[in-house]
């Protein structure tokens, strides 16, 4: 997969995709990350790729054209199907929206700084407009970042562990069941036998059923799409709660 990323600040890449499991995807050539720089084609002497906003107002808005002419410099080497503005005011990132966007050939990624970016882009130049959640960064950078994270680990061959993927899709949305290592018993506290013992099938059981009450006590709103099976298990669990 091929990411082009539209940003003023391209260090802030470097690192990110240099490191762990996205600089071996990089490595293996499983996907390709470039950040092409909208001050290289802002046209005046001092480069400029900001501007105060029309009815006035704090801060600096970026001007179309450098982000117009840094897109559209992209077009054969990438078929811009998708040109996703990171925006606070956009849709929420969720794991469906990374399922949707791991399918496509190729994206770019369109990264504001200052106030935001003039209106335009997002009516004429982008696609999608894409929030990471409702809090204040100062830029799209790192949410561009969580996107490609994200994404990079549907590509087939990225987590060497297919395994890690498949339980990903096992817990389906839910938050994950508790984890343990050794040693056994830590300051007191042991690690559920049922995991020591070695029985695959009540493991299995056991994390489904955890991953349930997790979810039921820090995030009931993620309950919504439980199988029949599922709602078995949370009536039991109903029940043990009921007891205690
Ligand atoms: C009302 C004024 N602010 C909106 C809350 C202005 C503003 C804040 C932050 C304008 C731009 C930004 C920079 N943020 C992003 O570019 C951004 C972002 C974010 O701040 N939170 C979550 N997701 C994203 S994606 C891009």
């Amino acid at each position: 997969m091929r990411i082009d990323v539209v940003t003023l600040f391209p260090e802030l890449f470097e690192a990110p995709l240099r490191a762990s499991l996205l600089g071996k995807a990089v490595e293996k050539g499983l996907l390709t990350v470039q950040c092409t720089n909208p001050r290289d084609f802002a046209t005046d002497k001092h480069r400029t790729v900001d501007d105060a906003p029309f009815g006035g107002g704090p801060g600096m808005v970026m001007k179309c054209e450098p982000l117009f002419a840094a897109v559209e410099s992209l077009r054969g080497t990438n078929s811009c199907a998708r040109v996703i503005l990171m925006s606070p005011r956009g849709r929420r990132l969720t794991q469906d929206v990374v399922r949707e966007l791991a399918q496509q050939p190729d994206l770019v990624l369109v990264c504001a700084r200052y106030e935001g970016v003039d209106e335009r882009v997002g009516q004429a130049l982008c696609t999608d407009e894409i929030s990471v959640g409702d809090y204040v960064l100062s830029g799209g950078e790192l949410p561009a970042l969580t996107i490609i994270e994200a994404i990079s680990r549907m590509i087939p061959g990225v987590v060497g562990d297919f395994e890690s993927v498949e339980t990903d899709s096992f817990y389906g949305g839910l938050l994950g069941a508790p984890q343990y290592t050794r040693p056994p018993e830590f300051r007191g506290m042991e690690v559920p036998a049922v995991l020591r013992e070695g029985n695959h099938a009540a493991i299995r059981r056991w994390r489904r059923k955890e991953a349930l009450r997790a979810t039921r006590a820090r995030r009931p709103d993620l309950l919504e799409r439980c199988s029949d099976e599922d709602k078995k298990l949370l009536d039991e669990i109903e029940r043990e709660e009921r007891t205690e």
